[in-house]
């Protein structure tokens, strides 16, 4: 069936001579250091460097190259020569660089010295460490405990992700929200409850033994491309992918490895999807509630017949709650229904129900396609249902693989930094620090922006990030943003929300993990965790970008230091000079997962912390993994009025998240722009447009605001009729901040209530 998919707009299959064009293209224009090659043999293989990029597991028989074209552009664009001096602000004020863009201020390099918003002067001036330090902790000390919030971008690793949590604790509040708000959290929540895990359950050796794949809006070509390479060997055995995906995403249609000579030099692709079935956005409930109803019809049919069951009735009993009023929903709903509600025919979906049920062991996968709905946890549990019906969980080569954005964002949530006071053992932390932990949940990214805007949220510090831009009702957001009392953020390079300083502001320029860090004791390594919870150590070799950084490490200790009371068990300087004490810590307080932590990190592939609903232990509420019944059948919480279109916020190949590196969009075919509407030649014409004219979207939602987005040129674009797509973060001001998952408060970017005036 795909190979029969029109792309027309492709410029061919993902990986491929592609691939190393682009790589070659940024390599060209982004100015790297001589070593970017020698640092890119490195990645991902034991003693070396975990990627900077996404949080794909290092395989343990890894590559000679054990990296892809965007873990490539994310080294390259830390080793670029290019540096953002103290100089830079004698040409520019803030003001000033509000009017660039993204692309543009990524281009002005690596931040080289700590920096102090100067109001007079509307720049940011050079300070020392210890003058910032200084001021960001006496402003922290003067302000009520819970109206300060510690934001952190998945970046960090486990080391100071762990004493950033500390120190949030230690000054008095459980306000660590981090990227995840934006992104799986829908997963830490919606999976818990269903399998008391919140994160995937497979690991690497289930990849090479599953049997059928099935994706459900995760984009591994652009987001993850190293995935394609196990997918690659999964269809040489013969293994079937299935894609639910509102756009023909080129990655998951198909696969050139670069990396192998022949498959280079013949042009070789790898067809990746058996069959593609294009839902509408917000229609994934009703597409797998068909693939259910599939499975227990078949099952029915057994029954009467006397064939071996199609259900696996053993695991059921043992391991699940619920089925009994979920079945009945499957049973009683109408094909009709399912066909309106997915956009999808009943013949497709009775296609892959069919490659489900021949198959004996299926991974599902999935991404932000499900998490960033309004009934995004249902989303979720809609996949466990489906996995569920056949024993597809706790199973060699089965099971849930949500796959994971920032590098360490699932580890950080490990180690620590979480806003919900449940999740964290306060009991531990106060018999190791001699303090008594807050007890009351602190802020979701939802509350900490509201809060910004209600004025109750005074101080933000940021590990990471670029949280005015990542956020919905964005331009609120700067607004809010500006009006704290104090904003610091640690950063590598200038991003938008450095431009909307608070009354204080700082810029805290800190090593990348590619750097060489040197403390007391010698050099430091860090460790990440990756989505199938594997941790691995982190060696930085190169030389850094300037002698004034500091580690996040050190830079999270010297805040602590300045703004918590002195106490004789926290040992920030200590832990500075000498990382292998703060895994210590991290084993003390996490005992049966990080056992042996110095001793382990460096094992091929990291080594494994384990995952109860992996090995059948159901950690929920009912103690057995749960069926749940949905209440709705699609993923929305807006009807389909007239005029209405479903916008979904994009990824292009060319940005990670709030970077953009570049203006190609190769696999959707373009090019030197990102000021697009992508829509059906249907929806084009019943809307009375045509292809090139600029447009305007409004914001649809229900609370009156008035939202908009100019200078949008319309393009043709496969896509299911009233799904529409546009480029995030540039589209962030469309999103209501209400708009968000039921369950988690994720944002819901892939479904977004506009409309267009021409
Ligand atoms: N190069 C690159 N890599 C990245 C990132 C990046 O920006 N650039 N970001 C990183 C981060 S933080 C994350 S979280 C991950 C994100 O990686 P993904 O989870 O892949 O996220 P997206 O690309 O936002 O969306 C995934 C897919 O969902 C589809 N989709 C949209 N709406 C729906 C729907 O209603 N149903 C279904 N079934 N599909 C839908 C979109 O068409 C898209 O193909 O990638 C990480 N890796
Ligand atoms: N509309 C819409 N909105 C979305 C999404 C969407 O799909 N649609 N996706 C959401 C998702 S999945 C996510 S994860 C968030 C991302 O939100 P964030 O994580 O806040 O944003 P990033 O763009 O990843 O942050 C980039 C900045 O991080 C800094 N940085 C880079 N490397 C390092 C480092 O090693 N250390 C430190 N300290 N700083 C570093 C740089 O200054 C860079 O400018 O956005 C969310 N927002
Ligand atoms: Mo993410």
């Amino acid at each position: 069936m795909t190979d029969t998919i029109p792309n027309p707009e492709s410029e061919g299959p993902s990986g491929g001579w592609g691939s190393v064009k682009s790589i070659a293209r940024i390599l060209g224009d982004d100015k790297p250091s001589p070593m970017v090659l020698e640092e890119l043999a490195r990645q991902n293989k034991p003693g070396g460097v975990m990627c900077v990029s996404c949080a794909w597991p290092k395989p343990a028989n890894y590559h000679p190259f054990e990296f892809c074209e965007n873990g490539a552009k994310a080294t390259i664009s830390d080793l670029t020569s290019a540096r953002c001096t103290p100089g830079f602000w004698s040409d520019h004020t803030v003001q000033s660089l509000r009017g660039w863009k993204d692309y543009d201020l990524e281009q002005t390099g690596r931040l080289t010295h700590p920096l102090r918003y100067d109001e007079a002067s509307d720049r940011y001036v050079e300070v020392s460490w210890d003058q910032a330090f200084d001021d960001i902790g006496q402003t922290l000390k003067s302000l009520p405990r819970e109206s300060v919030v510690f934001y952190s971008s998945g970046h960090a690793g486990l080391e100071a992700s762990y004493l950033y949590a500390l120190l949030a604790r230690t000054y008095g509040n459980n306000n660590l929200p981090q990227s995840s708000n934006m992104c799986h959290e829908t997963t830490s929540v919606g999976l818990q409850k269903v399998i008391g895990s919140p994160v995937g359950t497979v690991v690497w050796e289930d990849l090479e033994k599953a049997d059928a794949f099935f994706f459900f809006g995760q984009n591994p070509g652009s987001n993850s491309p190293r995935f394609l390479h196990p997918l690659q060997e999964a269809k040489k055995r013969g293994a079937k992918i299935v894609t639910f995906n509102p756009v023909v995403e080129q990655g998951l249609v198909s696969f050139v490895n670069p990396q192998s000579p022949v498959d280079m030099l013949t042009g070789r692709e790898t067809q990746i999807s058996d069959e593609y079935l294009q839902v509408k956005a917000g229609g994934d409930i009703a597409a797998i509630l068909g693939l259910c109803k599939v499975v227990v019809e078949a099952d029915d049919a057994a029954v009467s017949t006397g064939a071996a069951r199609v259900l696996d009735i053993a695991f059921i009993d043992e391991h699940t709650v619920g089925l009994e009023s979920f079945i009945d929903l499957v049973r009683s709903t109408d094909w009709s229904v399912i066909e309106k509600e997915s956009g999808l025919t009943e013949t497709a979906i009775r296609g892959a129900g069919e490659l489900y049920i021949q198959a004996e062991r299926v991974i599902g996968v999935y991404g932000m396609g499900l998490t960033q709905h309004s009934q995004g946890a249902l989303n979720v549990a809609m996949v466990v249902n489906l996995l569920l019906l056949r024993g597809n969980i706790g199973r060699e080569g089965a099971g849930c693989c949500p796959v994971r954005g920032h590098s360490n964002v699932q580890g950080q949530r490990t180690v620590g930094i979480a806003e919900k006071a449940k999740l964290i053992p306060m009991d531990k932390l106060k018999a190791l620090f001699d303090f008594d932990p807050p007890t009351e949940d602190g802020v979701t990214i939802v509350d900490a922006v509201k809060g910004m805007m209600s004025g109750q949220i005074k101080a933000t510090i940021s590990l990471g990030g670029n949280l005015v831009r990542a956020v919905p009702d964005q331009k609120a957001m700067e607004e809010a943003w500006a009006s704290q009392d104090l904003t610091v953020v640690v950063s590598t390079k200038l991003n938008r929300s450095h431009l909307f300083p608070g009354k204080k502001a700082y810029i805290l320029p800190c090593l990348s993990r590619l750097e060489r860090d040197e403390q007391a004791s010698g050099p430091q390594s860090v460790t990440t965790e990756d989505s199938f919870s594997h941790i691995s150590g982190s060696v930085g070799k190169r030389t850094p970008a300037s002698k004034h950084l500091k580690s996040e490490l050190a830079i999270v200790t010297s805040i602590a230091k300045a703004t918590v009371a002195p106490n004789p068990k926290l040992k920030w300087d200590e832990w500075t000079a000498d990382y292998s004490l703060v895994r210590d810590l991290i084993e003390a307080t996490y005992p049966d997962q990080f056992g042996a932590y110095n001793e382990r990190m460096f094992e091929p592939s990291g080594f494994y912390r384990g995952n109860s609903a992996h090995d059948r232990v159901w950690k929920t509420e009912e103690k057995k993994a749960v069926f749940t019944t949905p209440k709705q059948l699609n993923a929305l919480s807006f009807d389909d009025a007239e005029g209405r279109l479903r916008l979904i916020t994009m990824r292009s190949n060319d940005q990670f998240n709030t970077t953009i590196y570049g203006y190609s969009d190769r696999f959707r075919g373009i090019e030197g722009t990102r000021d697009v509407l992508l829509m059906c030649r249907e929806d084009i014409r019943s809307a009375g447009l045509s292809e090139g004219q600029e447009v305007k979207l409004v914001s649809d939602f229900n609370d009156g605001v008035r939202r908009e987005l100019a200078g949008l040129k319309v393009r043709e674009h496969n896509l299911p009729r009233g799904t529409i797509g546009a480029y995030y973060p540039e589209a962030n001001v469309l999103i209501a901040i209400d708009h968000h998952d039921e369950l988690s408060k994720t944002p819901a970017s892939k479904a977004v209530p506009v409309r267009i005036e021409a």
